[in-house]
């Protein structure tokens, strides 16, 4: 008889499924203001306690405090109010119009509409970003991206600049610093180090930025990245967004129990940052801050933002199958379009009639880019690319197998 008691196999689970309340204690927040903001040089070893922090500015009344409330004037916070609302009513209208069948699949970025704003806020243009499939918000942010554009995208119609080959969502702009979005999760975090080391060899000032989740962490891509951006001191930022669940399961399972996905970074040399994806300013600080290292050849940052998946997964799922129906409600950053809204309100640079013209005016601008997308086809009435067009770009030149089985279809 062993003198040990038997041994038990740990499976992480949620304090919360449905019909109960998530206790959100494991989160591990630290009050807004509270923690300090580094010069950008500093060494991996003394971001240690940040990865383990909260860096947060706005506070539960909607004042921005501590070191990492950034100095931007109010023009600049309303633009990024208007992209974030923008982007949730074009994604509620999506949605719908995936409902009525006019498109095959969407996936919304309901609750996480701060992080790519404020994200793509602080970047040039020239810069790079490998997002995933829930950055639609790096596009939906930029003046000079057609909303009719990434919905034709998304209808698979004629003028899909994708030519109806990609799964709706998988957006591909190279023009707005946007890097086709892949479906297989990771890989375009180890990309974006590439990118970024490509840059230095060219001695270019440009940057990269990689996106990933924390579910997809737990791909190997993931930890590749980390090492080749360390060795190489890439200009790159590494945003791990955290939104608690990939798809049915929750962080723990991805690694995130008791621990932090930024601590990742640390552990292999790279200066991380924990960040409330929620609070618009410290998105921009702390993007900003990434930024700044980068460009000035202090190498790679990685940035966990800790936000929540308010929305299904995707069109495909049922999230009260394995969550409680009001966790967002209860999550304690809350919505980071409200949390920005109340501080503007309180510095005096917007008000609720203002806030409720504003959505007027959006959900008409986003309901005529969808009118004028469906006027190039849905997928409820076949006006879809060319079945020749499928042929295309599979190599540079068409090669002699490829033009028979073309020539077999008869297009
Ligand atoms: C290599 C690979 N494995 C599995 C999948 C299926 N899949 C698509 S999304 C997803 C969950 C990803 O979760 P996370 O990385 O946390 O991102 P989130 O969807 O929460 O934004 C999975 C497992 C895939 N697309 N690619």
């Amino acid at each position: 008889m062993s003198e040990y008691p038997p041994l038990r196999l740990h499976v992480p689970e949620p304090t919360g499924r449905p019909g109960q309340a998530t206790d959100f204690g494991y989160l591990r927040l630290s009050p807004a203001g509270a923690v300090r903001r580094p010069a950008v040089d500093t060494s991996h070893f003394d971001t240690q306690d940040l990865s383990y922090a909260l860096v947060r500015v706005l506070d539960d009344e909607g004042q921005a405090v501590g070191p990492w409330a950034p100095q931007l004037d109010a023009a600049t916070l309303e633009r990024g109010l208007r992209a974030m609302m923008k982007t949730r009513i074009f994604d509620a209208r999506m949605l719908i119009a995936q409902r009525q069948k006019k498109l095959s699949f969407y996936m919304q970025c309901l609750g996480e509409e701060a992080i790519a704003v404020a994200h793509s806020f602080a970047l040039e243009n020239g810069d790079m970003c490998f997002p995933t499939y829930r950055q639609q918000g790096l596009l939906l942010a930029r003046d000079d991206v057609s909303m009719v554009e990434m919905m034709c995208q998304l209808m698979s119609n004629v003028r899909d600049p994708l030519k109806g080959r990609q799964l709706p969502v998988m957006y591909s702009m190279k023009r707005a610093g946007f890097f086709s979005v892949s479906g297989n999760l990771a890989t375009q975090f180890t990309q974006a180090v590439g990118w970024g080391m490509a840059s230095a060899i060219a001695g270019d000032t440009r940057i990269a930025s990689g996106w990933i989740g924390d579910g997809s962490t737990a791909e190997s891509d993931f930890h590749t990245a980390l090492t080749f951006a360390h060795v190489y001191r890439a200009p790159v930022i590494l945003n791990v967004v955290n939104n608690q669940w990939a798809i049915s399961t929750f962080q723990a399972i991805a690694g995130g129990e008791t621990t932090t996905f930024a601590a990742r970074g640390v552990g292999c040399g790279i200066a991380s940052l924990r960040v409330d994806g929620n609070d618009f300013l410290a998105v921009h600080a702390a993007s900003a801050w990434a930024a700044e290292r980068a460009r000035r050849n202090f190498g790679p940052t990685l940035i966990e933002w800790v936000t929540y998946r308010a929305g299904p997964h995707s069109t495909s799922d049922d999230p009260s199958k394995y969550r409680p129906a009001d966790d967002w409600q209860r999550f304690p950053l809350g919505d980071p379009i409200a949390r920005l809204k109340a501080h503007l309100i309180g510095i005096g640079h917007w008000s609720e009639a203002q806030h409720e013209q504003t959505k007027r005016e959006l959900e008409a601008e986003v309901a005529a880019a969808q009118k004028e997308a469906e006027r190039h086809g849905t997928l409820l009435d076949g006006q879809i690319p060319s079945a020749a067009t499928m042929f295309e770009g599979v190599y540079e030149d068409m090669p002699a197998h490829l033009r028979r089985q073309r020539q077999q279809l008869g297009v």
